[in-house]
């Protein structure tokens, strides 16, 4: 129903945050850079999941403050944050019940990250939500991607024909069924149960057949009516299932005019913290990109990355810092 979107329709500003065990290495692989996305470590580098783990068991963010990254948000005219509780890594960084390869259980830290931002959001009047990958788990034994350990299909090795897999290998189904009904439907229903999140957002929907990634719709809706989801769950040709769509990270000129939507800009390259990428834009344009986007009806969802050890990469901080004072100067509310 349309009610739902109301808050995100007037939102126009916020802030998405990678966020994970690999922001540690942030981009560094045995003394070695690695490129491209610096969540994608697992991936590029082929690492099984034990060894992986071991970034777990070191990841100590002891400069991490939820009110910190929250009022930073607020001073930049932010109206909502969405953070990575499970990229395609499989590691859920929040307190997860339903698998122990979590932030709580892994790492000397022993802390759920979310419960703080959560309560944060709601002390300084952001809308709070999660990046949730439920197509693309390296982790899971069952799911689509992990082609170097499992020998899984949807990864780089193009097994069982590349991007369709699920066409041409319907007998692999029943995994990948498998992984979604213990653990992508579990979680994400354990995230809406225990941080009542206003937003969900989903990634990667060619990673598993249509059929699934409406089963995953069911199962939010089965428990929530009101989380507004995002249109990268489910798609069947120029169809989004969810209640808006995201455009890639394109040039304001390309911003649609039409519908709901939201462009995903990050403030340089990578999505994740990476310590090779300075190619950070300046304020300048994020705020020529906030009013573009917004005049074309749609939001603006501002990635950064912080580092494993919970602060902010300076230069983030520095443009959102930037759009902050820009915003005391013109804006109304
Ligand atoms: C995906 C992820 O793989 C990436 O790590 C990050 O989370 C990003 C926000 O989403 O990457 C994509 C997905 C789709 C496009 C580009 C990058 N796209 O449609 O151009």
């Amino acid at each position: 129903h349309d009610s739902r979107i109301e808050w995100w329709r007037e939102a126009r500003f916020g802030m998405f945050i990678h966020w994970g065990i690999y922001s540690l290495p942030g981009g560094e692989w045995k003394g070695k850079q690695v490129t491209g996305y610096a969540e994608h470590l697992m991936r590029k580098e082929k690492i099984p999941r034990a060894e992986y783990l071991e970034l777990a068991h070191k990841f100590n963010p002891v400069k991490f403050n939820a009110d910190e990254w929250v009022r930073t948000a607020k001073r930049a005219g932010m109206k909502y944050m969405i953070i990575t509780s499970k990229h395609h890594d499989g590691f859920a960084m929040y307190n997860s019940q339903v698998s122990d390869y979590n932030v709580v259980k892994q790492t000397a830290w022993h802390h759920d990250p979310m419960a703080d931002l959560s309560a944060a959001c709601k002390k300084y009047g952001l809308k709070f939500g999660f990046y949730y990958s439920h197509a693309f788990d390296w982790e899971h034994p069952d799911a689509p991607g992990n082609d170097w350990e499992y020998g899984n299909p949807g990864g780089d090795l193009k097994l069982f024909g590349g991007e369709f897999w699920y066409d041409i290998h319907p007998e692999l189904l029943p995994k990948a069924t498998k992984y979604v009904n213990e653990k992508a439907i579990p979680q994400i229903q354990e995230l809406i149960r225990l941080y009542h999140p206003d937003i969900l957002w989903f990634d990667t929907p060619g990673k598993l057949p249509f059929s699934e990634n409406l089963r995953v719709l069911e199962a939010i809706r089965a428990v929530d009516q009101n989380v507004v989801v995002n249109g990268r769950l489910a798609r069947n040709g120029n169809m989004n299932y969810g209640d808006y769509q995201n455009t890639a990270d394109r040039p304001a000129e390309f911003f649609p005019v039409e519908g709901d939507w939201e462009a995903i800009p990050t403030t340089n390259e990578s999505y994740g913290y990476s310590k090779y990428d300075h190619s950070h834009k300046p304020a300048s344009h994020f705020i020529k990109l906030v009013a573009n986007s917004a005049s074309r009806g749609g939001n603006l969802l501002l990635n950064i990355g912080p580092k494993g050890d919970g602060e902010f990469d300076t230069k983030d901080q520095q443009i959102l810092d930037s759009i902050g004072k820009w915003m005391d100067v013109n804006s109304e509310s």
